[in-house]
């Protein structure tokens, strides 16, 4: 097998040790004990097949502009997908993180039947077990890439066309099966075209029923092969649909309320997703935490002057060390991690390109997560909220919450004690000061 990332003779340097040539990490140092465990077993990073080994470098306007020999290989598509599964494995072993993610049609090329496509698959799963048992690098999730084809323009399971559901179905039968046989960690549904692009010919009421029937029927098709990873929706508020209805992760949440779902599912929050949303990532990571629905990330980010899914590496400290800090204070991830669901700029052609986008990433999430434990062991935040919540232990805060008590008897002894609260400061601006005291200080 011939090595395609020839730049890189070996594996990357860890954190300490960079040859000072960009290809090393900085602060990424996998046995590193951080918050109580190491650094690697923290992040548990993944790579993702699709944007870095598929993905030619393409946009609506251009062709693709990426040095990507394993794509042009050969005309055979089993030979293409192996030549890609090499290309792939090549890389994960020598960035020396442990995972990775696929969607079903990335790793095998669709055939012209089910039975052709389901066939495929297994070849590519067979040779995906020999290569995770040689490298060691594990599956933090499968997939079923159920938007892509023209069949699913009008979506999959919430496709007016119930022969569109059931061949949704059998891809997702499938692909959960691969990831079972691989050892997965987890199981994603992204709803990419489960929405709409006009309510004139849409029936919500409906197209919802219709995925929490599938969503149904994946959960009992999970416990009958014991599979016993976590199945993860990731929220997207819209694009490609005009409306997707994983909207964010607390409309996910009113959902699997709603169809009694709640035990099946938890969600996988993508940075960028949930700054579509309107929201921070903070925002999306302290719901789902708040709520026992956190799963993992997809740690991609976007750009503050637009507003699509540019699903960039993340770089920035600021941005993703509070949402950290929650995950950790929490006691951080159980199956998830932080896949790199990212692409690079399309001018970052070169097959090294693929290396600064994913060591840059990983060396932004690992000084997160310094900040993190730091912010943790420093305290600030914890001892605010603590004392700003404080009364609610005090005589009327237990009182409200008693059985006995009524609007009336609130208002009867609010108005005989002639009550006259007096609001405090939130000390935002101090808060602020103090989350940037221990990030500037962090090494
Ligand atoms: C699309 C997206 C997907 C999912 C997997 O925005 O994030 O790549 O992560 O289907
Ligand atoms: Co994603």
């Amino acid at each position: 097998m011939a090595d395609f990332f020839t730049d890189v003779p070996g594996r990357i340097a860890v954190a300490g040790t960079d040859p000072g040539d960009g290809l090393g990490f900085r602060v990424y140092d996998p046995d590193r004990i951080v918050a109580g465990r190491r650094m690697e077993d923290q992040l548990r990073i993944a790579v993702c097949y699709w944007h870095s080994f598929n993905w030619p470098g393409s946009d609506i306007f251009g062709d693709g502009t990426f040095d990507r020999p394993w794509l042009g290989a050969t005309d055979d598509p089993m030979a293409a997908a192996f030549a890609k599964q090499d290309a792939a494995f090549e890389f994960f072993q020598k960035l020396g993180t442990p995972f990775y993610c696929f969607h079903d049609v990335d790793m095998a090329p669709a055939g012209s039947t089910l039975e052709e496509s389901r066939a495929n698959l297994d070849v590519l799963v067979d040779r995906a077990q020999e290569k995770q048992e040689l490298t060691g690098v594990r599956l933090l999730w499968g997939t079923a890439n159920a938007f892509s084809h023209p069949r699913f323009a009008a979506g999959a399971a919430t496709n007016p066309n119930p022969e569109m559901f059931a061949y949704a179905a059998t891809q997702v039968r499938n692909a959960l099966r691969a990831t079972h046989r691989l050892g997965g960690e987890n199981y994603v549904l992204w709803g990419g075209r489960e929405g709409y692009e006009t309510l004139l010919n849409t029936d919500m009421r409906q197209e919802n029923d219709h995925l929490a029937r599938f969503l149904e029927l994946v959960a009992d098709y999970k416990r009958s092969i014991g599979f016993t990873g976590m199945l993860l929706l990731e929220p997207k508020p819209q694009e490609p649909t005009k409306h997707q209805y994983d909207y964010d992760s607390a409309t996910i949440h009113g959902f699997l309320d709603r169809y009694d779902l709640l035990d099946e599912y938890r969600v996988n929050i993508e940075v960028n997703h949930a700054t579509l949303a309107g929201h921070s990532f903070h925002h999306e990571v302290a719901y789902a935490l708040g709520n026992g629905l956190f799963g993992s990330i997809d740690a991609n980010r976007g750009d503050p002057q637009n507003g699509w899914d540019t699903d960039q590496f993340p770089n920035s400290v600021e941005e993703l060390s509070l949402g950290m800090y929650e995950i950790i204070r929490s006691g951080g991830f159980t199956t998830g991690g932080f896949n790199f669901d990212t692409k690079l700029r399309r001018q970052s052609m070169d097959r090294t390109d693929l290396f600064h986008g994913h060591i840059g990433g990983i060396d932004t999430l690992a000084q997160s997560l310094l900040v993190a434990e730091a912010l943790i062991d420093d305290g600030v935040l914890d001892a605010g909220r603590t004392a700003r919540y404080a009364d609610w232990n005090g005589t009327l805060g237990r009182k409200i919450f008693e059985e006995t008590t009524t609007l009336d008897s609130i208002a009867d002894e609010a108005t005989s004690t002639n009550l006259d609260p007096h609001p405090v400061s939130g000390r935002q601006e101090y808060l602020e000061n103090e989350v940037n005291r221990v990030i500037w200080s962090t090494t």
